[in-house]
């Protein structure tokens, strides 16, 4: 983890130096645990532990887990609250709020029975509070600002103390000043696993939260009062094609969890196989009751988990299934062109507005593979590029990669997969390709020489009265189907 820094004075050349002798007063750093920061947006190697329980560790998508320490019976955690700087994807940068250097924060990982203590400190330049989504705890430890503790005033540091009941899949985002924070980026994952190592065990566990920004092509803050139409749709607080993928070894049983913390439901659904949901934030699913899926919808404030066996390799899509939430700013204010002869059209909105270009008179596919100028710090609506050509997407979009050979532990991207030959959709150029039966052509100029039959429809006027077999209109009494 080379990322890790610790948290220090940044000094004149703009390095984060390490260490203690950073620190004001010795006493305090003995105190408070010390808060690290990550300054990196990728995928970051789990944290396996070296000491108590054994435990597979998640990895959590394009984040970071939190360092703890023991102190007298606690594992001590520092979170940071605090403005951070996040890459969305290559190109793009978002000035959010969030915690320890990124949004989301980093995951807390503990394991069931342990007692945990946690600090956060406050650097924004408003009130805070956490609250630890799904846990049962007292209820003083809710995070609810006013309504179980006081809010956490900017500079103050407030303390956290429970003991962690139930394992399980959990967050944690505020609950001060909701609706902004959250609409800031501040919201993290936090796993309790069992205390039985072999419970319901994977091989590799994926962590992340859907999260949605509203940010104007061009500009760097989201905007805060937005309710629903959000122009960004991400997964930790990255979009594709800056998602990271999934890397899994062939046979490899695999955990996926994630929580949804936009104002709308995403339904999640990975290519390649059935699943079936393992984990919620109400806690584990009986597998007597569990059904398989496709797709998985995650409501808001809601938690998922599924588990499957990755035994076929390949590069398998896994997406939201709203189409619109695999595309990035900038589309969804463009007109539909299907259809339209955009030459002509072009020509004359030219004249008034210089420089007009349409988009999508044969649908918004070919947006995918075209290199448009964009305003500064704007990702194109769809993009991204793979062995096959452009992918066309944007937003809530990845890729599970499914590799035989992985070494444990390996989750570096492994490049395309290779198809075995024989096993890719190809083009026909056989015989009969010009003759294909079809349905006549309506525009008899298209194939020369065609016979076109005249169309017959069958669309009935719904405001001419409807006739009965004797051709009269029939009254309200005669039908059957009225109301009246
Ligand atoms: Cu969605």
């Amino acid at each position: 983890m080379t990322a890790l820094s610790r948290r220090g004075f940044i000094g004149s050349s703009g390095l984060v130096l390490a260490g203690a002798a950073a620190v004001s007063g010795r006493t305090a750093f003995a105190a408070v645990p010390e808060a690290p920061t990550m300054a990196e947006a990728s995928t970051q190697a789990p944290l396996v532990p070296t000491s108590g329980p054994d435990y597979q560790p998640v990895a959590t998508l394009n984040g970071w887990t939190l360092p703890w320490r023991m102190k007298e019976g606690w594992k001590e955690f520092h979170l940071v609250a605090e403005p951070v700087e996040r890459e969305l994807a290559p190109g793009m940068k978002a000035f959010l709020w969030g915690y320890n250097g990124q949004s989301p924060g980093p995951t807390i990982e503990a394991v069931e029975g342990d007692k945990v203590r946690i600090f956060v400190t406050n650097k924004l330049p408003e009130n805070t509070t956490v609250h630890w989504h799904g846990q049962r705890l007292p209820n003083g430890m809710d995070g609810v600002g006013g309504l179980t503790q006081p809010h956490i005033p900017p500079g103050k540091t407030f303390v956290y103390e429970f003991e962690l009941r139930r394992s399980g899949t959990y967050m944690y985002h505020p609950h001060s000043d909701e609706m902004v924070q959250m609409a800031m980026g501040m919201m993290g994952f936090f796993v309790v696993h069992p205390k039985d190592p072999a419970f319901r065990r994977v091989d590799r566990d994926f962590v992340f939260l859907l999260n949605a920004f509203d940010i104007e092509p061009g500009s760097y803050v989201p905007k805060v009062n937005t309710m629903l139409d959000f122009n960004l749709w991400c997964w930790n607080s990255r979009v594709f094609p800056g998602i990271d993928p999934f890397v899994v070894g062939l046979n490899d049983k695999v955990r996926i969890r994630f929580g949804n913390l936009t104002m709308t439901n995403h339904p999640v659904h990975m290519h390649g196989y059935e699943f079936k949901v393992s984990c919620t934030d109400g806690g584990w699913v009986d597998p007597a009751a569990a059904w398989p899926e496709v797709s998985v919808d995650c409501a808001v404030g809601q938690m998922r988990a599924f588990d499957f066996v990755a035994d076929e390799p390949g590069d398998w899509a896994i997406h939201c299934h709203k189409s619109h939430h695999t595309m990035n700013a900038m589309g969804h204010s463009v007109k539909t062109y299907i259809g339209v002869g955009k030459k002509d059209l072009a020509k004359r909105i030219a004249k008034i507005a210089p420089g007009y270009m349409p988009m999508g008179s044969n649908g918004m596919g070919e947006m995918g593979g075209m290199e448009m100028p964009l305003p500064d710090n704007t990702l194109p609506m769809m993009t991204g590029f793979a062995q096959f050509g452009p992918v066309e997407m944007g937003g809530m979009f990845s890729v599970v990669k499914v590799r035989e050979g992985l070494a444990k532990g390996d989750y570096k991207d492994p490049g395309s997969y290779k198809n075995p030959q024989g096993t890719v959709a190809y083009e026909y150029r056989g015989a009969g390709l010009t003759e294909a039966p079809r349905a006549q052509p309506l525009d008899a100029k298209a194939v020369p020489g065609a016979k076109v039959e005249p169309a017959e429809w069958r669309v009935k006027d719904p405001r001419k009265p409807r006739l009965g077999p004797d051709g009269k209109p029939l009254s309200a009494a005669k039908n059957p189907h009225s109301n009246h």
